[in-house]
């Protein structure tokens, strides 16, 4: 009966398997600070322009800029860079805010003037729940009465209106007001509540940024699905980083079938030396 007892200890080694891939050390996966923010999976630290391999989502690379003894990071989308204010990992949010009227990157400005939209392109990342659209039209005649006139904003050209479009704004007719020039940015829709008064606190709002949900990518389920992290490498393209330090092309159960089968195989080899020294005996 010894040699079958090697047999009975098999769950064991599935469960130690197991047990052992929420320590796993992830060599290519590194968790690092830049300022305030930890930076790790699926985000990455862009180390240059042109990293050749990470670990991480597509477009998820962040860039530690230095300035003095200041750490900013700061992730590129959309033609456009957005300062990164903190990450929660556990609710899947990215917080950011514009450049343009973030007062870390700049000298505080209490009449920014917003200069593009934000453009996700493809990235996996929808608005944060409670996010609300302002939409500022500059350079208009006047402003409709649904909307805020901005005077800091106001140039000779025209006035500067601001509209706060959320879900229940209708189709809103800008057209007689011939404005030159409409930009939309997103912010929590707690702070617009909070400073009312838009037309001279709209800055407060703004500087508070916005928040951004990531979702899976579906490129890479099969690599998440088996303990992986997903990244790419410039050389073969999407690769999935195993928990054993391994680097895959498609997932990591390979490292579970190679260890089962040296398991088997060591089995074998255990009860056939059993064998042989019970045939011996
Ligand atoms: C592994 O970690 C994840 C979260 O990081 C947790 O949900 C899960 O329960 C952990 N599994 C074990 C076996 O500890
Ligand atoms: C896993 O990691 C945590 C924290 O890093 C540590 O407290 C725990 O002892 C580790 N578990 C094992 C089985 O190594
Ligand atoms: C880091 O956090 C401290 C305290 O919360 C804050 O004063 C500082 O501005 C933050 N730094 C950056 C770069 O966000
Ligand atoms: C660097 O910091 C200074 C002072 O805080 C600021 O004026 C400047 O705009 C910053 N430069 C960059 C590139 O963020
Ligand atoms: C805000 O604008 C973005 C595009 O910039 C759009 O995808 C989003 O649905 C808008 N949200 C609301 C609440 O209107
Ligand atoms: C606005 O409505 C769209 C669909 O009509 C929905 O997907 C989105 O979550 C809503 N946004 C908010 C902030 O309620
Ligand atoms: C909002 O600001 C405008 C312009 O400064 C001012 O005329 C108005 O009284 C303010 N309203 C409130 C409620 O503070
Ligand atoms: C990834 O790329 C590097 C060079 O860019 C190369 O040395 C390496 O073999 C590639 N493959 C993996 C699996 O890392
Ligand atoms: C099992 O035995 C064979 C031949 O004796 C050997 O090549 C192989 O490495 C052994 N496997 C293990 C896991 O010890
Ligand atoms: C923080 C800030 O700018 N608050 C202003 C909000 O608007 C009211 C009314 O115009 C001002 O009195 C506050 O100073």
């Amino acid at each position: 009966m010894s040699h079958l007892s090697p047999l009975l200890l098999l769950p064991l080694f599935f469960i130690s398997i197991f047990a052992q891939s929420n320590n796993s050390t992830y060599p290519y996966c590194p968790s690092s600070n830049c300022g305030n923010v930890t930076i790790r999976y699926p985000f990455w630290v862009m180390n240059s322009e042109s990293a050749t391999r990470y670990c991480g989502y597509d477009g998820f690379g962040i860039n530690c800029l230095h300035n003095g003894t200041q750490r900013i990071p700061q992730i590129t989308f959309g033609g456009d860079s957005y300062y990164v204010q903190s990450i929660n990992y556990e609710l899947g949010t990215i917080f950011l805010a514009d450049y343009d009227v973030s007062p870390v990157a700049s000298v505080p400005d209490s009449c920014p003037r917003v200069r593009h939209n934000i453009n996700l392109g493809t990235l996996p990342l929808d608005f944060a729940m409670s996010s609300v659209n302002l939409s500022f039209h500059f350079d208009c005649d006047e402003c409709p009465s649904f909307a805020t006139e901005i005077p800091c904003l106001d140039r000779d050209a025209g006035k500067a209106c601001l509209d706060v479009v959320d879900n229940s704004t209708g189709q809103e007719d800008w057209g007689a007001y011939s404005c030159d020039q409409e930009v939309v940015t997103t912010v929590f829709g707690e702070y617009v509540n909070m400073f009312p008064n838009l037309s001279t606190n709209f800055s407060k709002v703004l500087e508070k940024g916005f928040g951004l949900r990531w979702e899976k990518t579906n490129d890479c389920d099969r690599c998440e699905e088996s303990d992986g992290r997903c990244g790419h490498n410039n050389t073969i393209g999407f690769v999935c980083f195993c928990s054993d330090g391994r680097t895959s092309k498609g997932d990591c159960k390979g490292t579970f079938v190679t260890t089962l089968s040296s398991v088997f195989s060591m089995l074998v080899n255990i009860s056939s030396s059993h064998i042989y020294q019970l045939m011996v005996v």
